[in-house]
């Protein structure tokens, strides 16, 4: 680093010091933490953004979204250039620089940092961030930050593309590394026309059947999918979506609305309710990553049946095995393949659901909650679906399965068009362009449940009955100090502190079909319970008595 751009920096981050006493750490989805503590980390974001895109001469992303969080708080990630999440490798950089007390140890970081990862500020590409933000108001302010912290690196060109969900954000970066069109209307375009293929696709005694192509109602969060969802909604045939929850209507972002509300508690979102019975209904979050269905129960106030990320998974896991399945039945042995389907989940995954895959014949996978996590061990297969629980989830295509697929498809189509093998890789072909290739998606996702749904002819009840949920309890326990708690195996047993997991063990085997783990969050200051067992109330009891053990061993509760 020249004096030039040392003094640069120095003086820029003058304007942006860190609050006193707030340690940051880069966790499962970034920096969160109420908005009024963000704006150093931000800025230094912003120049982490700018030196990652000259490390890798390709153009960066920075989000600045809190997700599913109160409206109060916010937060800030990178999108590396393949559009997935910052390289963990950069992660310890990231907190060392977001709690540098002063800007004279901001420099001296930055250029230690620098000089070990031989970063060229010549000679290569100028850098390149696109940033986006969700609907909170913070964020303006934030992005303000953020460009700032971009502007300190010399040369550095920071576009803002505005409003976005976080995965259009991720999605643009995708793109523009790719060289294709990277607009917001170029990913609404790539949604649609993929989506009408594969409504076309829909055989058509399936396609005239009631009860799957009815009405469905979208819970908007009161944040920015609702908002996008009306655009993508316009360019998509004889759909009908009924939005509710856009937060223009007095709602506020993810208060007693959204798909964190909805699979946690279990009850209808706001806007919702005893009208609604039998109508298929789905929720977003606050910055359109995740998405869950539910049905509103008969004959009760505010109970819903959920229908999470696992079965999700479940649905898309079927779709992809029909598809892969009619393609294996290609005479022409020497130009068939064999496509490794492989699906990943977290410790959150529903007993029920990882069950019900192994019993398809499915290879399932577990890593640790974060999608960062999955995501990768998803990459290593021909196609790989990913979901947590909690609705945050894709389906990835190697980019030689896609090669392989796009050659089949222009052979049949000169070979034997119309046939059954043909319309298989025809769909597969669609999927991959429908679904969000670097992040979990809620719009996509949703359309393609849509498709799907249709394909099968399956109600949203006919959908649930896959299989059926083991009763589940998740609970939050606030302790001094959550990072003494350490994990393995995938999060599913305690290391530290030692005694914890024995007594665990010995809770579990009171209770019928017990499975529990704790692990400390990544996006909130708390350590987090979950158990499941054969009924509920056993779920909950489990679930107590594991919250009273960390409490028990883990001490000084702040609360
Ligand atoms: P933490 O706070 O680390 O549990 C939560 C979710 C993750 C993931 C991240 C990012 C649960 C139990 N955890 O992480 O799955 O989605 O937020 O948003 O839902
Ligand atoms: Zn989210």
């Amino acid at each position: 680093m020249n004096e030039e751009q040392k003094a640069l920096i120095l003086s820029s981050s003058s304007h942006f010091l860190p609050p006193q006493g707030v340690k940051l750490s880069y966790g499962t989805a970034g920096f969160r933490a109420d908005a009024s503590l963000l704006s150093s980390a931000v800025y230094r974001v912003g120049i982490l953004a700018a030196l990652r895109s000259l490390k890798t001469q390709a153009v960066i992303g920075l989000m600045i979204t809190a997700s599913h969080n109160k409206i109060s708080d916010n937060g800030v990630k990178i999108a590396d250039p393949n559009g997935g999440m910052l390289s963990q490798h950069w992660e310890p950089f990231a907190d060392a620089l977001a709690n540098a007390p002063s800007p004279q140890d901001l420099i001296q970081l930055i250029n230690d940092f620098v000089k070990k990862e031989d970063i060229q500020f010549n000679g290569g590409r100028p850098a390149e961030v696109i940033l986006g933000r969700d609907t909170r108001p913070s964020g303006g302010a934030l992005l303000k930050a953020a460009t700032e912290g971009i502007a300190s690196i010399l040369g550095a060109v920071a576009t803002d593309m505005g409003i976005l969900t976080t995965p259009q954000l991720h999605w643009m970066v995708r793109a523009r590394n790719k060289g294709m069109k990277a607009s917001e209307k170029d990913y609404f375009e790539q949604l649609s026309s993929s989506f009408r293929c594969l409504m076309d696709l829909i055989p058509s005694e399936k396609s005239n059947r009631k009860g799957s192509n009815d009405k469905l109602v979208v819970d908007g969060a009161n944040g920015v999918g609702g908002v996008k969802l009306e655009v993508l909604q316009k360019q998509l045939n004889g759909v009908s979506i009924e939005i509710r929850n856009f937060g223009e209507d007095g709602g506020v972002l993810n208060e007693g609305v959204g798909a964190d509300f909805v699979q946690k508690e279990k009850v209808v979102p706001n806007g919702f309710g005893s009208e609604d019975v039998g109508i298929r209904c789905a929720s977003l979050d606050g910055d359109a990553d995740r998405l869950v269905y539910f049905s509103v129960a008969p004959e009760s106030n505010s109970k819903i049946e959920l229908i999470d990320g696992d079965k999700i998974l479940s649905l898309f896991a079927l779709f992809i095995r029909e598809q892969l399945s009619i393609l294996s039945e290609e005479e022409d042995v020497k130009n068939s393949r064999h496509a490794h389907l492989g699906v990943v989940q977290t410790a959150y995954a529903n007993g029920a659901s990882t069950n019900y895959l192994k019993q398809l014949g499915l290879e399932v996978n577990f890593t640790p909650t974060g999608v960062k996590y999955l995501h990768e061990k998803a990459a290593e297969f021909d196609i790989g679906i990913y979901f947590e629980a909690n609705g945050h989830g894709t389906i990835l295509f190697s980019e030689d399965l896609k090669g392989w697929l796009e050659a089949k498809t222009k052979e049949l189509s000169s070979k034997s068009k119309g046939s059954e093998i043909e319309k298989a890789s025809l769909r597969l072909l669609a999927v991959s362009e429908l679904i969000n290739q670097a992040v979990g998606d809620a719009l996509s996702g949703l359309l393609l449940v849509e498709v799907i749904l249709q394909h099968m002819g399956w109600s949203i009840h006919g959908w649930n009955e896959l299989y059926h949920d083991l009763p589940s309890r998740q609970l939050k326990v606030k302790v001094a100090d959550r990072t003494a708690v350490i994990t393995a195996n995938s999060e599913t047993v305690v290391a530290s502190p030692p005694g914890l997991q024995e007594a665990i063990y010995a809770e579990t085997a009171k209770h019928p079909q017990g499975r529990c783990f704790v692990r400390p969050s990544g996006t909130e200051d708390v350590v987090r319970v979950y158990a499941e067992a054969s009924t509920q109330e056993a779920a909950d009891n489990l679930a107590n008595s594991l919250a009273k053990l960390v409490d028990q061993f883990l001490g000084c509760s702040k609360s």
